[in-house]
Protein backbone atom coordinates (compact mmCIF):
# COMPACT_ATOMS: atom_id res chain seq x y z
CA UNK A 1 0.00 0.00 0.00
CA UNK A 2 1.36 3.44 -1.04
CA UNK A 3 -0.20 6.62 -0.45
CA UNK A 4 0.02 9.21 -3.36
CA UNK A 5 3.34 10.97 -2.69
CA UNK A 6 5.04 6.67 -2.34
CA UNK A 7 5.88 6.93 1.20
CA UNK A 8 5.04 3.13 2.10
CA UNK A 9 2.29 3.03 4.60
CA UNK A 10 3.06 1.21 8.09
CA UNK A 11 0.81 -1.80 8.62
CA UNK A 12 -1.19 -1.43 11.38
CA UNK A 13 1.04 -4.61 12.96
CA UNK A 14 3.97 -2.21 13.26
CA UNK A 15 2.22 0.84 13.85
CA UNK A 16 4.20 2.25 16.79
CA UNK A 17 7.92 2.30 14.22
CA UNK A 18 8.94 5.82 13.05
CA UNK A 19 10.13 6.18 9.85
CA UNK A 20 9.81 3.47 6.85
CA UNK A 21 12.57 3.92 4.89
CA UNK A 22 15.93 4.53 5.25
CA UNK A 23 18.03 5.58 2.09
CA UNK A 24 17.22 3.07 -0.40
CA UNK A 25 15.73 0.68 2.38
CA UNK A 26 12.57 -0.52 3.18
CA UNK A 27 11.67 -0.88 6.19
CA UNK A 28 9.46 -3.82 7.90
CA UNK A 29 9.79 -4.12 11.22
CA UNK A 30 11.63 -1.64 13.76
CA UNK A 31 15.07 -3.46 13.28
CA UNK A 32 14.30 -5.03 9.39
CA UNK A 33 14.81 -4.21 6.04
CA UNK A 34 14.60 -4.88 2.65
CA UNK A 35 17.30 -3.79 0.31
CA UNK A 36 15.38 -4.05 -2.78
CA UNK A 37 18.06 -5.35 -5.37
CA UNK A 38 20.94 -4.68 -3.41
CA UNK A 39 22.70 -7.87 -4.88
CA UNK A 40 22.05 -7.41 -8.29
CA UNK A 41 25.35 -5.61 -9.20
CA UNK A 42 27.28 -8.38 -7.76
CA UNK A 43 25.72 -11.67 -8.98
CA UNK A 44 28.01 -11.81 -12.22
CA UNK A 45 30.81 -12.48 -9.60
CA UNK A 46 28.90 -14.43 -6.49
CA UNK A 47 27.12 -16.84 -9.11
CA UNK A 48 30.12 -18.83 -9.79
CA UNK A 49 31.02 -18.82 -6.39
CA UNK A 50 27.89 -20.21 -5.48
CA UNK A 51 28.30 -22.71 -8.21
CA UNK A 52 31.45 -24.47 -6.41
CA UNK A 53 30.02 -24.55 -2.96
CA UNK A 54 27.21 -26.35 -4.54
CA UNK A 55 29.47 -28.78 -6.21
CA UNK A 56 31.54 -29.43 -2.58
CA UNK A 57 27.90 -29.75 -0.79
CA UNK A 58 25.59 -30.59 -2.65
CA UNK A 59 21.65 -29.72 -1.75
CA UNK A 60 20.16 -32.39 0.66
CA UNK A 61 16.62 -32.90 1.72
CA UNK A 62 16.80 -32.93 5.58
CA UNK A 63 14.41 -34.29 8.31
CA UNK A 64 12.90 -32.52 11.16
CA UNK A 65 12.83 -34.11 14.76
CA UNK A 66 9.60 -34.38 14.14
CA UNK A 67 10.40 -36.52 10.98
CA UNK A 68 9.05 -34.70 8.32
CA UNK A 69 10.97 -34.25 5.71
CA UNK A 70 11.51 -30.67 4.75
CA UNK A 71 9.96 -29.56 1.40
CA UNK A 72 13.17 -26.99 0.52
CA UNK A 73 16.77 -28.87 -0.24
CA UNK A 74 19.70 -27.36 2.15
CA UNK A 75 23.40 -26.83 1.82
CA UNK A 76 25.66 -24.24 4.06
CA UNK A 77 28.83 -22.66 3.75
CA UNK A 78 31.34 -21.03 6.35
CA UNK A 79 32.94 -22.56 9.33
CA UNK A 80 29.38 -23.62 10.77
CA UNK A 81 26.64 -25.28 9.02
CA UNK A 82 22.91 -25.96 10.06
CA UNK A 83 21.12 -29.18 10.20
CA UNK A 84 18.59 -31.33 11.17
CA UNK A 85 17.86 -34.82 11.78
CA UNK A 86 15.87 -37.19 14.39
CA UNK A 87 17.76 -35.92 17.10
CA UNK A 88 17.39 -32.23 16.63
CA UNK A 89 18.25 -28.87 15.16
CA UNK A 90 22.18 -28.15 15.10
CA UNK A 91 25.28 -26.10 13.88
CA UNK A 92 28.19 -28.42 13.01
CA UNK A 93 31.71 -27.88 12.04
CA UNK A 94 31.79 -30.29 9.78
CA UNK A 95 29.34 -31.66 7.12
CA UNK A 96 27.03 -35.05 8.49
CA UNK A 97 27.03 -36.19 4.43
CA UNK A 98 30.99 -36.12 3.93
CA UNK A 99 32.38 -35.95 7.04
CA UNK A 100 34.35 -33.16 6.04
CA UNK A 101 34.60 -29.54 6.90
CA UNK A 102 31.37 -27.12 4.76
CA UNK A 103 33.06 -25.54 2.01
CA UNK A 104 34.62 -21.84 3.12
CA UNK A 105 32.12 -19.22 2.66
CA UNK A 106 33.62 -17.28 -0.37
CA UNK A 107 34.99 -13.89 0.49
CA UNK A 108 32.40 -11.67 -1.44
CA UNK A 109 29.69 -13.59 0.26
CA UNK A 110 30.93 -12.04 3.51
CA UNK A 111 31.42 -8.72 1.96
CA UNK A 112 28.29 -8.61 0.18
CA UNK A 113 26.30 -8.89 4.01
CA UNK A 114 28.87 -7.11 5.41
CA UNK A 115 27.69 -4.14 3.23
CA UNK A 116 23.74 -5.21 3.19
CA UNK A 117 23.97 -5.23 6.98
CA UNK A 118 26.00 -1.75 7.50
CA UNK A 119 23.10 -0.21 5.06
CA UNK A 120 20.65 -1.53 7.76
CA UNK A 121 22.79 -0.05 10.47
CA UNK A 122 24.16 -3.20 11.07
CA UNK A 123 28.07 -2.44 11.89
CA UNK A 124 30.63 -5.33 12.37
CA UNK A 125 28.54 -8.20 11.10
CA UNK A 126 30.72 -10.94 11.24
CA UNK A 127 28.70 -14.14 9.69
CA UNK A 128 30.56 -17.88 10.51
CA UNK A 129 27.58 -19.02 8.78
CA UNK A 130 25.87 -19.00 5.39
CA UNK A 131 22.50 -21.37 4.92
CA UNK A 132 21.70 -21.89 1.47
CA UNK A 133 17.69 -22.86 0.77
CA UNK A 134 16.75 -24.00 -2.28
CA UNK A 135 12.87 -23.89 -3.20
CA UNK A 136 11.19 -25.72 -6.34
CA UNK A 137 7.77 -24.75 -6.95
CA UNK A 138 5.31 -26.40 -4.16
CA UNK A 139 7.89 -26.11 -1.51
CA UNK A 140 7.65 -24.13 1.60
CA UNK A 141 8.76 -22.69 5.11
CA UNK A 142 6.64 -23.24 7.70
CA UNK A 143 6.71 -20.22 10.85
CA UNK A 144 9.38 -20.51 12.84
CA UNK A 145 11.65 -18.83 15.03
CA UNK A 146 15.71 -18.42 14.08
CA UNK A 147 17.18 -19.42 17.57
CA UNK A 148 19.85 -22.17 16.84
CA UNK A 149 22.02 -19.42 16.77
CA UNK A 150 24.43 -18.68 20.20
CA UNK A 151 24.43 -15.19 20.34
CA UNK A 152 20.91 -12.90 19.17
CA UNK A 153 22.53 -9.62 19.34
CA UNK A 154 23.93 -10.21 15.62
CA UNK A 155 21.34 -9.80 12.86
CA UNK A 156 21.07 -11.84 10.22
CA UNK A 157 21.12 -11.03 6.58
CA UNK A 158 19.43 -13.11 3.77
CA UNK A 159 19.46 -12.70 -0.31
CA UNK A 160 16.94 -14.40 -2.61
CA UNK A 161 17.99 -15.62 -6.10
CA UNK A 162 15.63 -16.74 -8.69
CA UNK A 163 12.15 -17.25 -8.49
CA UNK A 164 9.96 -14.36 -6.60
CA UNK A 165 8.42 -15.63 -3.26
CA UNK A 166 6.13 -14.34 -0.74
CA UNK A 167 7.65 -13.78 2.67
CA UNK A 168 6.10 -13.75 5.75
CA UNK A 169 7.09 -11.62 8.59
CA UNK A 170 5.18 -12.13 11.63
CA UNK A 171 5.41 -11.48 15.23
CA UNK A 172 6.61 -12.77 18.28
CA UNK A 173 4.14 -15.47 18.48
CA UNK A 174 3.38 -18.01 16.03
CA UNK A 175 -0.84 -16.75 16.33
CA UNK A 176 0.51 -13.03 15.43
CA UNK A 177 -0.84 -11.94 12.15
CA UNK A 178 1.92 -11.76 9.73
CA UNK A 179 2.85 -9.26 6.57
CA UNK A 180 3.54 -10.85 3.61
CA UNK A 181 6.44 -8.94 2.03
CA UNK A 182 7.03 -9.78 -1.80
CA UNK A 183 11.18 -11.09 -2.31
CA UNK A 184 12.36 -10.74 -6.08
CA UNK A 185 16.20 -12.01 -7.62
CA UNK A 186 18.44 -10.07 -5.93
CA UNK A 187 16.83 -8.46 -2.81
CA UNK A 188 18.22 -8.58 0.24
CA UNK A 189 16.53 -8.79 4.33
CA UNK A 190 18.15 -7.18 6.91
CA UNK A 191 16.82 -8.08 10.55
CA UNK A 192 17.94 -8.03 14.33
CA UNK A 193 17.84 -6.44 17.30
CA UNK A 194 14.47 -6.08 18.57
CA UNK A 195 12.99 -8.33 15.27
CA UNK A 196 15.40 -10.88 15.37
CA UNK A 197 13.28 -13.83 16.58
CA UNK A 198 10.24 -12.85 15.11
CA UNK A 199 8.11 -15.77 13.71
CA UNK A 200 8.66 -15.66 9.96
CA UNK A 201 8.10 -18.39 6.67
CA UNK A 202 8.01 -18.65 2.87
CA UNK A 203 4.10 -19.38 0.99
CA UNK A 204 4.51 -22.27 -1.46
CA UNK A 205 6.43 -21.20 -4.31
CA UNK A 206 4.56 -20.70 -7.71
CA UNK A 207 6.04 -22.42 -10.75
CA UNK A 208 8.14 -20.37 -12.69
CA UNK A 209 10.96 -19.64 -15.02
CA UNK A 210 13.78 -17.29 -14.03
CA UNK A 211 15.77 -16.09 -17.03
CA UNK A 212 18.96 -16.87 -14.68
CA UNK A 213 17.98 -19.74 -12.05
CA UNK A 214 15.70 -22.08 -14.12
CA UNK A 215 12.38 -23.44 -12.34
CA UNK A 216 13.66 -22.25 -8.44
CA UNK A 217 14.24 -19.94 -5.32
CA UNK A 218 17.80 -20.06 -3.91
CA UNK A 219 18.04 -17.82 -0.73
CA UNK A 220 21.04 -17.77 1.27
CA UNK A 221 21.43 -17.01 4.99
CA UNK A 222 24.28 -15.36 6.61
CA UNK A 223 24.32 -15.69 10.27
CA UNK A 224 26.55 -15.20 13.73
CA UNK A 225 26.01 -18.67 14.89
CA UNK A 226 29.21 -19.69 17.17
C1 LIG B 1 13.27 -13.72 10.14
N1 LIG B 1 14.66 -18.64 5.28
O1 LIG B 1 16.53 -20.21 6.43
S1 LIG B 1 14.98 -15.60 5.13
C2 LIG B 1 15.64 -19.72 7.17
O2 LIG B 1 13.55 -17.19 2.34
C3 LIG B 1 14.57 -18.90 6.57
O3 LIG B 1 14.49 -19.09 2.73
C4 LIG B 1 13.63 -17.94 4.57
O4 LIG B 1 13.69 -18.49 7.25
C5 LIG B 1 13.92 -18.06 3.10
O5 LIG B 1 15.62 -19.84 8.40
C6 LIG B 1 13.48 -16.52 4.99
C7 LIG B 1 14.38 -13.95 5.22
C8 LIG B 1 13.91 -13.33 6.48
C9 LIG B 1 13.54 -12.06 6.35
C10 LIG B 1 13.08 -11.33 7.43
C11 LIG B 1 12.98 -11.89 8.70
C12 LIG B 1 13.82 -13.91 7.72
C13 LIG B 1 13.35 -13.19 8.86
C14 LIG B 1 12.52 -11.16 9.80
C15 LIG B 1 12.44 -11.69 11.06
C16 LIG B 1 12.81 -12.98 11.24
FE1 LIG C 1 14.29 -18.65 9.33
Amino acid sequence: MMRSDDTPITPDLFADQAPTTLGQAERIGQQSFVLRGFALPWLDRLLPELEAVLQAAPFRQMVTPGGFTMSVALTSCGALGWTTDRSGYRYTREDPQTGRPWPAMPTLFRELAQAAAATAQFEHFEPDACLINRYVPGARMSLHQDKDERDFSAPIVSMSLGLPAVFQFGGFERSDKSLRVPLFHGDIVVWGGVDRLRYHGVLPLKPGQHPRLGAQRINLTFRTAG
